[in-house]
């Protein structure tokens, strides 16, 4: 069993820049831009620039400079949108993983949201 990656992904054609992004910061192995349909006053996905197809995929496959880079710039976010914990009211991180985790874009993402309260959970 792999983890398939489709080259045809929209994240992919982000990442070859085929389709612009509004982007926030980046680094060696990681992106992060503005979602395009944002769910809250501050919403901002992390990529990395490997092919990894899911959360399970890159926790599983990636470098540790990878993973590395990938938290640190998810950290980076959430200071430069003034939601960290050490400036601002926090926010929520999710990633959703295959078709069980409704996961509409087969290329590892988190999703950083905060600006207002999230809410609790959905169940
Ligand atoms: P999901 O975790 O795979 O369900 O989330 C995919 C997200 O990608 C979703 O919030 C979309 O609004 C977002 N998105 C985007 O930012 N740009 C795009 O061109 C497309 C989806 I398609």
């Amino acid at each position: 069993m792999g983890y398939e990656y489709d080259d045809q992904n929209i994240f992919a054609k982000i990442l070859r820049k085929e389709i612009p992004n509004d982007t926030v910061a980046e680094n060696d192995h990681a992106l992060a831009f503005r979602d395009i349909s944002p769910k809250a006053p501050s919403h901002v996905l992390i990529i990395p620039k490997g092919k990894y197809v899911s959360f399970d995929d890159f926790a599983a496959n990636a470098s540790p400079e990878e993973i590395t880079d990938f938290m640190r710039l998810c950290a980076e976010v959430t200071r430069l949108e003034g939601v960290a914990l050490d400036s601002g009211n926090g926010f929520r991180a999710i990633t959703n993983a295959g078709s069980d985790g409704v996961q509409e874009v087969p290329h590892f993402h988190v999703h950083i949201m905060g600006g207002r309260n999230m809410g609790p959970m959905l169940m």
